[in-house]
């Protein structure tokens, strides 16, 4: 258990469960950031321990993960978000549907940190709080000092001083501080972070809310349809 952290029962999802309650808990995580600076590549590593070095574009995939602690099941989704593809509706839902945030930027594109500052906004803006658990990941740190357009020093300066948020360098790449992330953020939900390997994963490539949107959508294409032919 993480220093600091507490019994999952009592924190997950505003239930009331004591510690030993073998009822099942669930606790959503989703991963945002604009496209290619390595979402994917970071889920992947943590779950998989593979990295990819093709970049396939994500549309939305759901990642899930089963856990116990004291006897106490926890299933852990995470939420992988598409950097291009992502639609106003479709994030909105990803942001009302999860309890933390890992929002990640590429350390040679300045750009994709503007895009975490205002993802951040709406996240705070949606939830109606300022104290949200979110974690602003520096991925692709291996590209070397040289190719950084964003410095260290400044970036935790911002994500910690101004934001009072949690900051991690990483590099999906070679594995470093992947595994720092999830520790921050489920430190920060109050969730022990004690992941055994004999977690049972599960990759779910459709997630639900995405076909529940992709069928709004198509309903809301045929009502619209429907009415300019009326
Ligand atoms: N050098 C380096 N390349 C990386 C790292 N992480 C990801 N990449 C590469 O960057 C490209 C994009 O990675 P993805 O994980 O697919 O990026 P993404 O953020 O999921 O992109 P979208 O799904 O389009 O939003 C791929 O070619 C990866 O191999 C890293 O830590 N270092
Ligand atoms: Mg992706």
């Amino acid at each position: 258990m993480l220093p600091g952290s507490q019994s999952v029962g009592a924190q997950l999802c505003g239930s009331e469960k004591s510690p030993n309650d073998n009822r099942k808990s669930r606790f959503r995580i989703v991963v945002m950031g604009a496209a290619g600076v390595g979402k994917s590549a970071i889920i992947s590593q943590f779950l998989y321990d593979h990295f990819q070095i093709e970049y396939n574009e994500t549309i939305e995939e759901l990642h899930q993960g089963e856990y116990d602690f004291d006897g106490t099941r926890l299933t852990l989704d995470i939420l992988d978000t598409a950097g291009a593809y992502s639609f106003p509706a479709m994030r909105e839902l990803a942001i009302a549907t999860s309890d933390a945030f890992v929002l990640v930027y590429s350390v040679d594109d300045e750009s994709s940190f503007e895009a975490v500052t205002k993802l951040r906004e709406q996240i705070l803006t949606e939830k109606n709080s300022n104290d949200v658990p979110m974690v602003i990941v520096a991925n692709k740190t291996d590209v070397g000092d040289d190719k950084r357009s964003l410095g260290r020093e400044t970036a935790e300066s911002i994500v910690c001083v101004d934001w009072g948020n949690g900051y991690v360098e990483a590099s999906a790449k070679n594995n470093v501080n992947i595994v720092g992330i999830f520790k921050e953020i489920l430190r920060q939900s109050k969730i022990p972070y004690a992941l055994s390997p004999a977690v049972r994963r599960r990759r779910q490539s459709t997630p639900a809310a995405f076909t529940q949107m992709k069928k709004k959508i198509q309903v809301k294409q045929t009502r619209s349809q429907r009415q300019s032919c009326s």
